[in-house]
């Protein structure tokens, strides 16, 4: 392969067609701080996702620590371990004190079923990650929630149109956060969002992603600066025209993997289910070394040798990480799933301009490296 491929490229909406929406801003001059591209943009997501509220940020990082602001948690709160290190990063930044519990071996989400025994007197609330768009047992970590009457926040970030049994994934939990961030599925360059069910949680956000102001002379929450300005709000909505377009490429590309690299002995990958409609954000394949004859990481490099930059998300795990080791939950063997996936996973590039020709060539290297 001449020209290297990267495990993503984000997808970009037609130049002319954002030039006339950049022209329209230009004349009004509103370039930030909830204007007319902004308002638009919120209520076609929230109809394109099927959910009732949503409030977009300047980014998910953003956006989940307003999340976690709006309901106000402290203590302890329970997530994985097997994410980017944005998820963690956001209990630290509001004075919570992560508590990592083990994922399961088929989806690689949160596991729902060790979850219980992380609780303890401090628990507040669970951040799980539908990682890699794979949907959370949704309802096995809602029973735990109202048993311990914990808050639930999904981090969504890589679950934009994910849906099951044709409801938006993001109508479960209490809050959940998205990121549009160039590497996304959707992306406003930079952006995020958080997804509410009522009227006035969305003000609340609303409030707390606008310094905490309620109306010109009123603060009533020291609130951050979370806004996304009117230039990436029209680049957004233009790209919502695209969405279906990405996704269905994105479909293609998955299922031409899947079918060349099914028989290979080693090779894995995450199922999915009948009565889920994904978006394919990413393409993890799970390397058995004793059974493929190469590691993960031998597989990374010959595939970087070739011109093909695969990514292990998401190795190191969070809890390798300095800010992360020394917690009790991070110990040795509390994890082993997680330890052992993150070792075996490798990322495939997968991206909508990404030709089935260099699906095919990247398959037929990976089936034949042995
Ligand atoms: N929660 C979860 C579960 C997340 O995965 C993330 C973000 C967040 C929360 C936080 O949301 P944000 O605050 O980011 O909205 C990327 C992204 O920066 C990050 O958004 C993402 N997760 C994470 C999984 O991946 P890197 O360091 O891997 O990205 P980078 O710059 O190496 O890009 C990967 C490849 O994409 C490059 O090799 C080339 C290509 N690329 C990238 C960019 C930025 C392009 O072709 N063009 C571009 O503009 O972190």
């Amino acid at each position: 392969i001449k020209d290297p491929i990267f495990v993503t490229q984000p997808a970009l909406p037609p130049l002319n067609e954002f030039v006339k929406y950049l022209e329209k801003i230009w004349d009004s001059k509103i370039i930030t701080n909830n204007g007319p591209f902004h308002c638009q943009f919120e209520e076609q997501l929230a109809s394109y996702l099927g959910v009732k509220y949503i409030s977009v940020f300047a980014n998910g990082t953003i956006a989940l620590l307003t999340a976690l602001q709006t309901l106000q948690i402290k203590g302890e709160v329970i997530t994985t371990p097997f994410s980017f290190v944005a998820t963690s990063h956001s209990l630290l930044w509001n004075g919570i004190n992560p508590v990592f519990s083990d994922i399961d071996k088929t989806y690689l989400n949160i596991d729902p079923y060790k979850l219980e025994s992380a609780i303890t007197s401090e628990t507040r609330a669970i951040i799980p990650v539908h990682v890699y768009g794979n949907p959370c047992d949704i309802n096995a970590i809602q029973k735990i929630a109202n048993k311990y009457d914990l808050k639930v926040i999904y981090d969504a970030a890589h679950a934009f149109g994910v849906k099951i049994d044709g409801n938006s994934i993001l109508n479960f939990g209490d809050l959940s956060v998205l990121s549009f961030h160039a590497t996304k599925v959707f992306n406003t360059i930079e952006g995020g969002a958080i997804v509410c069910h009522d009227k006035q949680t969305k003000e609340r956000i609303d409030f707390l992603k606008n310094f905490g102001f309620a109306d010109e002379v009123t603060v009533v929450e020291p609130g951050i600066n979370g806004k996304l300005n009117e230039i990436q709000a029209a680049y957004g909505l233009l790209q919502l025209k695209s969405v279906d377009t990405y996704i269905a490429k994105r479909k293609n590309i998955t299922e031409t993997y899947r079918t060349l690299l099914r028989n290979i002995r080693g090779i894995s990958y995450i199922p999915q289910l009948d009565n889920v409609r994904y978006a394919y954000p990413y393409f993890p394949i799970l390397i058995d070394e004793q059974n493929f004859g190469m590691s993960r990481d031998e597989v990374y490099e010959f595939l970087k040798k070739n011109n093909i930059f695969g990514r292990r998300y998401f190795y190191p795990l969070i809890t390798q990480f300095p800010n992360y080791s020394h917690l009790p939950s991070a110990r040795a063997g509390n994890l082993p799933v997680a330890e052992e996936m993150a070792k075996r996973v490798l990322c495939l590039p997968i991206f909508p301009d990404l030709e089935i020709s260099k699906v095919e060539t990247i398959s037929n290297l990976i089936a034949n490296m042995t």
